[in-house]
């Protein structure tokens, strides 16, 4: 199915008196709200291929219909999303749960919609049918070099079809670790990844990178061999210059300062990209901005400040990415929930005063700092959101117009109400 223009372009019509009053009142408040606008305009954010069906638990799925049952039902779920929000103009897969065998095709169905194809992912977290060698010890740090040979030819396969898409990054995950002490020697376990990841490295198209993410714990309880930045960080630094560090917000145990991580990443040349979602307690992989708004505000301050007037755009080569997968909400309006809270927290990161908060810094006034931060934060910035959709030709209010249009009962006919995407 596809967005009706002229309805939505109606419902728009209906909400349209109450967005100006709202913006030109926002508009008098700031002084660079056109400017805000433009960076929003140009700010897209990838949508993950594993996140457009219900998410399970280890406990149990509850699919809500309508689901795609393929990669081109994927594709066509991120141009829905695409078409409300003027923000998701990409996707991200993940091999093998998506495999693009007719690339042209693919590709080519994915740009009428204006999509293309972020990072592909691989998946070294479990056994595929038919697979060789189990993974059941880990992949790419595995102690026996056939299997981590195999791990090390499925993400040379994955950057062959990525290439096919015209993606430009290979992001990889890894699930090894350890569950108990005395199981596995750390640095034999680091040696292993750092060699395999220099055969995935060799493989790299010249304009390729490699996102390297890292992960506390989960699958293994005990220890995981890319556990967090710094080891990372690590195997970027002795990879290479194409060879960076993605964060995704999941990945830290609670109170961590991921703002401040951020930071020095992006100082050092070093920082991938995002997996943005929310969490309580682990990798939640919750709606972005739905338990700590502040953080990912405080993250988007580090990116503002980090790159300048550089804007956040994909010129920037930091991947913008979800990780989010929710097993009770439409995963439709999860995602557009999500895009929206990371724009807000980069409009509101707009309006910081960089100038004055580095004086009060420079002076130590600690309390204006924090005032000049909280401003900012404490400003309803969701007219310039809608502003900007409405100029991108999207809709004022996304998910009230998947509602009004009915798009997941159309889904659901089209498509049927047990459906079954693959994933976790
Ligand atoms: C796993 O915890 C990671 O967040 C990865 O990014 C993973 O590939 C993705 O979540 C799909 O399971
Ligand atoms: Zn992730
Ligand atoms: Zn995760
Ligand atoms: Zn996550």
């Amino acid at each position: 199915m596809q967005i009706n223009k002229e309805i939505l372009q109606d419902l728009n019509n209906d909400l349209l008196p109450a967005h100006e009053r709202r913006f030109n009142y926002l508009a008098g408040e700031i002084d660079n709200a056109e400017a805000i606008i433009l960076k929003l305009i140009a700010f897209n954010i990838a949508i993950p291929s594993w996140a457009l069906g219900t998410g399970g638990t280890r406990f149990g799925r509850f699919s809500g219909g309508g689901e795609p049952r393929s990669l081109e039902e994927k594709i066509e779920d991120v141009g829905l999303i695409h078409a409300l929000n003027r923000s998701s103009n990409s996707i991200s897969l993940h091999i093998p749960w998506d495999i693009p065998d007719n690339a042209p095709s693919i590709k080519a169905f994915a740009s009428q919609l204006g999509l293309h194809f972020d990072a592909v992912n691989s998946n070294t977290f479990q056994d595929q049918p038919h697979q060789a060698l189990s993974y059941k010890y880990g992949s790419l740090h595995h102690v026996d070099k056939a299997v981590r040979q195999q791990a090390v030819e499925h993400n040379i396969e994955v950057i062959k079809y990525g290439v096919e898409l015209g993606s430009k990054a290979l992001s990889v995950w890894l699930a090894d670790g350890s569950n108990f002490p005395g199981q596995l020697n750390f640095r034999n376990a680091f040696q292993n990844t750092f060699e395999s990841l220099q055969q995935v490295y060799a493989a790299l198209p010249d304009d390729w990178k490699i996102w390297i993410e890292y992960k506390p714990y989960e699958p293994n309880f005990y220890s995981t061999t890319i556990g967090d930045w710094g080891q990372s960080y690590l195997l970027a630094n002795k990879l290479g210059q194409r060879a960076s560090t993605l964060v995704d917000l999941g990945h830290h145990l609670p109170n961590t300062n991921i703002e401040q991580i951020v930071s020095l990443l992006l100082m050092e040349g070093k920082l991938a990209g995002f997996h943005f979602n929310d969490s309580k307690y682990g990798d939640d992989d919750l709606t972005v901005g739905s338990i700590n708004p502040y953080q990912l505000f405080l993250i988007f301050n580090e990116l503002v400040e980090g790159l300048d007037a550089r804007g956040l755009n994909h010129a920037t080569g930091i991947g913008w990415m979800i990780d989010a997968s929710h097993n009770i909400k439409d995963p439709v309006e999860d995602l557009l929930q999500s895009v929206e809270a990371i724009k807000i927290a980069y409009a509101q990161a707009l309006l910081i005063d960089q100038e004055k908060l580095k004086q009060a810094q420079q002076n130590n006034d600690v309390a204006h700092a924090q005032n000049i931060l909280q401003q900012a934060y404490r400003t309803d910035v969701r007219p310039l959101l809608a502003e900007a959709r409405l100029q991108a030709g999207g809709a004022l209010d996304p998910v009230g117009s998947f509602r009004a249009l009915k798009v997941r009962e159309n889904l659901i006919q089209e498509r049927g109400l047990k459906t079954v995407t693959t994933g976790l």
